[in-house]
């Protein structure tokens, strides 16, 4: 059970004072200028010390957090190991590295294409952010709404960075998308007669997030999870890539796994190679604690990188703007956007509301910030600061039993711990939840290295600088279908030539000649708790 302190009881008393006034009252946007402001202020994007410029590599030059530069600047597991790269282990059409929903989407979509598939994860097939992703997916199909919209709603909230090509396949292919999660089985949320329930998200013009509760992400990778089974698609668990393989004209074969049972090194030669490896909250940039699972440790922007691909805005990260300040138990945990897209409202520790609830993500990040931070306007709450959610104006709004219908999954997250959130207010403040950069793709998914796709939040360019709520897990079904069909294609027709990990050695001779001495080895693969929320 969690006690709220007197300063937290005292504050709380404030929000119940100015809830019935603050009801309906439609808060004002931040206009762009403010928003700019706010965000070379206090967004941990502009923090000068949280950020690295890379002195090697295919994105030399470019900045990126200081943790993943020591990773992608690291030393190669293999560095110093004799891989005989003419045992082979497992022999594929094609290889998919990583087991959530990206990874399972692109199996199922090679398999379909009439390729060999294997699929390799570090953890278990499923434990990935997927499963974590609450509030719903994004998709324009309905008759107010249409593709179009959806692509000025999704740049807009990139800051018109995203790749037009990559954005343009996603919007297009959202409602496909939707239909096809469908007929797989997941069950959306729909009205009586049947039509889909859609609610707004940050930034969007239209209700489109599709959503299964507030557990959209498990019941679609519980779907993707059963389809890889039925389709009898070979998974190794435990198995994580520490290595791309290529040819010797330079094109993806394979890669170097470790058996994490064994402690073995496992060679997979492929035709082709998938890459859907996920995100890297579990670097806790910054201090930041995070909502992701446990093996988000950007080990595919790793091996890419050494491989020769390029990244594109690696120093754009995801902060939610809830993340759960209270009780430690669930300390950085997500409080999914759906809270606010279904009428509660950030309120300082005054029973201010001092924001639209529904602004993008880097700039709600930001505002919070500002209040806990320059404006002293936060609820101390463990070792930090955090404001007010307030979830108890859901059920007064839209009538008793909301909060059970719409969020069940925060509901008993919550009262777990003795927190009722249909009587009292929530305490948040920004949780590291997604990276917006990653791997640079074409629309067919591919890197600048042959043979090699990607799919997944290991993905750059899609959302530009800033993604918007329920655009990731549709990025991972449209892309990762695309990549497994591409894939599948290719591996028809693809000759290689020798097995080789040339790169590995090449990669490690520029980076000694540009003056970096390291011992910390690369990918990281699970991270190191040391005290607390931190990691090494
Ligand atoms: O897209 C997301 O990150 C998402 C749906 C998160 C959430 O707030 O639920």
């Amino acid at each position: 059970m969690s006690t709220f302190t007197q300063e937290m009881l005292d504050s709380m008393k404030l929000v119940e004072a100015t809830r019935a006034e603050r009801l309906h009252k439609e808060l004002p946007r931040f206009s762009a200028e403010e928003k700019d402001k706010l965000l070379k202020e206090f967004h941990p994007d502009y923090s000068a010390k949280g950020f690295t410029v890379l002195s090697t590599g295919p994105s030399k030059g470019s900045k990126v957090p200081n943790e993943l530069a020591v990773l992608l600047e690291g030393k190669s597991r293999l560095e110093g190991v004799k891989v005989d790269l003419g045992r082979i282990d497992y022999e594929t059409d094609v290889l998919v590295i990583g087991g959530g929903g990206a990874g399972a989407a692109a199996a199922i979509e090679a398999h379909n294409g009439g390729a060999g598939v294997l699929v390799v994860t570090k953890l278990r097939m499923g434990e990935a952010n997927t499963m974590m992703a609450e509030g719903g997916i994004q998709a324009a199909d309905k008759a107010n709404d249409s593709p179009v919209t959806h692509y000025l709603d999704a740049m807009g909230g990139g800051h018109y960075k995203n790749i037009p090509d990559l954005l343009e396949e996603l919007v297009e292919n959202g409602p496909l998308a939707i239909e096809w999660l469908s007929r797989l089985g997941v069950l959306f949320d729909k009205e009586a007669d049947g039509t889909m329930v859609t609610t707004h998200g940050g930034g969007t013009s239209r209700k489109r997030m599709h959503a299964c509760k507030d557990v959209t992400g498990a019941e679609i990778m519980r779907v993707l999870r059963d389809e890889v089974q039925n389709l009898g698609i070979p998974v190794l668990d435990y198995a994580p890539a520490i290595e791309l393989i290529k040819d010797t004209e330079g094109k993806a074969a394979g890669a170097v796994l470790l058996d994490l049972d064994s402690n073995e090194l496992l060679v997979v030669r492929a035709r082709t190679v998938i890459l859907a490896t996920g995100g890297a909250g579990r670097l806790h940039y910054q201090g930041f604690p995070t909502s992701n699972h446990y093996g988000a440790t950007a080990d595919g922007l790793v091996l890419a990188y050494r491989a020769g691909a390029r990244l594109i805005y690696a120093d754009a990260i995801q902060y939610h703007p809830t993340g759960v300040a209270f009780p430690a138990q669930i300390y950085g945990a997500l409080v999914t956007e759906k809270v606010r897209s279904v009428g509660a409202q950030l309120v300082n520790s005054k029973g201010v509301a001092f924001m639209n609830p529904l602004e993008t993500r880097d700039v709600a990040a930001a505002s919070i910030i500002r209040e806990c931070t320059a404006r002293g306007n936060g609820v101390k709450a463990l070792d930090g600061v955090a404001l007010w959610l307030d979830t108890p104006m859901i059920d007064m709004l839209h009538g008793a039993g909301t909060i059970e219908k719409r969020i069940p999954g925060m509901l008993r997250m919550y009262q777990k711990f003795g927190i009722d959130l249909r009587k009292e207010p929530i305490l948040v403040y920004p949780t590291l939840h997604y990276q917006n950069g990653g791997i640079l793709i074409n629309k067919d998914a591919e890197t600048e290295i042959p043979d090699l796709f990607v799919a997944g939040e290991a993905v750059g360019g899609i959302h530009g600088t800033n993604r918007l709520m329920g655009n990731s897990l549709l990025d991972i079904i449209v892309f990762g279908r695309i990549a497994g069909e591409k894939a599948a294609a290719r591996a028809k027709t693809v000759t290689h030539g020798a097995l080789s990990l040339d790169h590995v050695a090449a990669f490690a001779t520029e980076r000694e000649a540009a003056g970096i001495h390291t011992e910390t080895l690369s990918p990281k693969l699970l991270p190191t708790y040391t005290h607390g929320r931190k990691t090494r």
